[in-house]
């Protein structure tokens, strides 16, 4: 079990407070407001929201109830999985594009919601969001030169070209598979490799999808370490091994490449 699914002492709980706010200084302050009748002290844990809008959440008033304070410590640490970019839904009531579903190929079909409280929401309009919008443009201007796309993501080790907004085959679908399968010789771990709609899951407005019909035949998306076993949580002392094996992949495909254009 992880940490944040086991019950913790109340050392254990203060550790966790002062360290949330030494790892995350900008976003996260303890406050002491107060001590209790066993003189302990009382804390807040101010978490910065992008407004100036506020709540509170107390855990742990009744002290047998244990999965109070387990649920405040767990309500924080998710903070950790935001998955999008930052902008306010016109609405105003909830934050976040997934930039990988704002790309204009196919958008808002598949595998996305145009719900802006939802993970995979595409946004209003196809590059409707500036990151969106820098990197399709940069790529516009640049697309005669540019003869490889890779987009690293993680996790779960796997090397996805297009298409994933269709099931139909690439163009170049074998040149795509026999370039996977090179990189896939230099890794120690298994590495799954594939059209996303297949290996993964049908999904529109991706960017690899939109740099390949832009005309940048060799598209990848990266997906690196681990398989679940951290998931996004990858421990900084996994970080060269991952990162040298994308390195080679990275070389690997470039290389490849170079022979064929
Ligand atoms: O769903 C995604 O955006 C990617 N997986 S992730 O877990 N990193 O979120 C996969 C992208 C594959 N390519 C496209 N869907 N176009
Ligand atoms: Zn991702």
């Amino acid at each position: 079990s992880t940490f944040y699914e086991r019950y913790h002492t109340l050392e254990e709980i203060y550790d966790w407070i002062n360290r949330t706010a030494q790892d995350n200084p900008r976003t996260v302050k303890v406050i002491l407001i107060g001590s209790s009748y066993e003189k302990r002290p009382l804390y807040v844990l101010k978490v910065k929201l992008p407004n100036r809008k506020a709540m509170w959440i107390d855990c742990g008033i009744h002290a047998r109830e244990w999965i109070s304070p387990a649920f405040c410590m767990w309500f924080v640490h998710h903070r950790r999985w935001w998955r999008k970019n930052r902008s306010i839904s016109k609405s105003g009531f909830c934050v976040g594009v997934d930039l990988n579903r704002n790309f204009d190929v196919d958008w808002g079909i598949k595998g996305s919601s145009q719900n802006p409280c939802e993970e995979i929401n595409c946004g209003p309009f196809p590059e409707s969001e500036p990151e969106t919008q820098a990197v399709a443009n940069f790529l516009r201007r640049h697309k005669d030169t540019v003869q490889l796309y890779i987009t690293i993501h993680s996790y779960s080790q796997m090397l996805i070209f297009p298409y994933s907004y269709t099931f139909d085959q690439a163009e170049n679908h074998n040149d795509l598979v026999s370039t996977a399968q090179r990189i896939k010789r230099y890794y120690r771990n298994t590495y799954t490799y594939g059209p996303g709609a297949a290996i993964l899951y049908p999904c529109s407005g991706g960017s690899d999808d939109w740099a390949y019909k832009l005309g940048i035949k060799y598209s990848f998306t990266f997906e690196l370490q681990d398989r679940g076993e951290y998931g996004f949580l990858l421990p900084p002392s996994h970080i060269s091994g991952a990162c040298n094996e994308a390195l080679l992949a990275v070389k690997t495909v470039a290389v490849k490449v170079l022979e064929k254009t």
